[in-house]
């Protein structure tokens, strides 16, 4: 079932697009909860973690350290958060998988 993100992803909605390649895409969250709140997502449609199978390694494993090099780019040397949200109890809302590049203040633990 496509998401709003596959709708990101085709152009056919706008989002401030940080990075692109033929896998991946991240771009600012709508709604900041840090002064750097960038999303990156997998193109292929995964609802979330718990639907990831072993042909979805690489295209995670890429995610990952697309939000390290764009971590990099925002300038967030003294550290920031990468956190994925699953299901329901996890706060998921939207049924598209990604990480959520958090940065830019200090974070506190635990979660919320
Ligand atoms: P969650 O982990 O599924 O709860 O995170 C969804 C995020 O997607 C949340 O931070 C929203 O602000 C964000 N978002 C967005 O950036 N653009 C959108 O059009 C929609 C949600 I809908």
């Amino acid at each position: 079932m496509p998401s709003i993100f596959s709708k990101i992803i085709a152009r056919e909605i706008p989002a401030d697009i940080v990075y692109e390649d033929d896998d991946c895409l991240a771009f600012r969250d709508i709604s900041p909860k840090a002064p750097v709140h960038i999303l990156v997502i997998p193109k292929r449609e995964i609802v979330s973690l718990a639907d990831l199978s072993a042909d979805d390694e690489a295209v995670m494993g890429r995610c990952v350290v697309v939000a390290s090099k764009v971590a990099a780019e925002e300038g967030l040397s003294g550290g920031y958060r990468l956190v994925v949200n699953c299901g329901d109890d996890g706060g998921q809302e939207v049924p598209h998988v990604h990480f959520h590049l958090l940065g830019g203040r200090k974070m506190t633990w635990p979660p919320g």
